[in-house]
């Protein structure tokens, strides 16, 4: 994508990325263009708080930070910048990302990170998306359509749902009463 980035997609390490490529690619559905890239809060302090600094004289408008572990990014990334920050707890191989995640969403008054799920950046990238919908009326209505979507496909599973039990009760009345449970005789 070659229009300028609006939502700056940033994590702490390569090892985020199956993570945080959601994010990405749910941007990239909305048509909205972001940057991805690797900022470490511990490995690379100067250029993470120059990057926050920065970010929105770039034209960035929301930040999606990601990160796992001592999780500090995307707190640190909110502290130097005004722009609205979207937190992404990465799990790791220990502690099923609670670190990750309290880490995260524990942040002091003031500096506040939108955080989502664990593992969830798809949702950061659909949040990223409805912050620039406030202002953006062709972005309001690709969302609004895509909330449709998901009525309908949520509507469908319900309707396939009724249907497969009322196939598994129908063959219940057909079976045949075995051992002493049946008509009559139930437990
Ligand atoms: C964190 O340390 C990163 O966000 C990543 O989740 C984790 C491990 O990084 P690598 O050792 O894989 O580079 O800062």
């Amino acid at each position: 994508m070659s229009a300028r980035p609006v939502v700056g997609v940033v994590m702490g390490s390569d090892s985020d990325w199956p993570v945080m490529q959601a994010a990405v690619d749910v941007l990239d559905e909305f048509g909205v263009p972001s940057a991805p890239d690797v900022l470490s809060a511990h490995r690379m302090p100067t250029e993470m708080i120059s990057y926050g600094q920065a970010a929105a004289s770039l034209g960035l408008k929301v930040i999606i930070a990601g990160a796992g572990g001592a999780a500090h990014l995307p707190g640190m990334l909110a502290s130097v910048t005004t722009l609205p920050v979207i937190g992404v707890p990465v799990p790791l191989k220990h502690l099923d990302g609670l670190d990750s995640l309290l880490s995260i969403v524990q942040m002091p008054a003031g500096i506040p990170v939108a955080t989502v799920a664990v593992g969830g950046a798809r949702n950061a990238g659909l949040l990223a998306v409805r912050i620039l919908a406030v202002s953006d009326r062709v972005l309001s209505e690709r969302m609004a359509d895509f909330q449709a979507d998901l009525r309908s496909t949520a509507q469908a599973k319900g309707e396939a749902l009724r249907a497969r039990v009322r196939v598994l009760r129908a063959g219940d009345e057909l079976a045949p009463p075995m051992g002493p449970i049946g008509p009559g005789n139930e437990l």
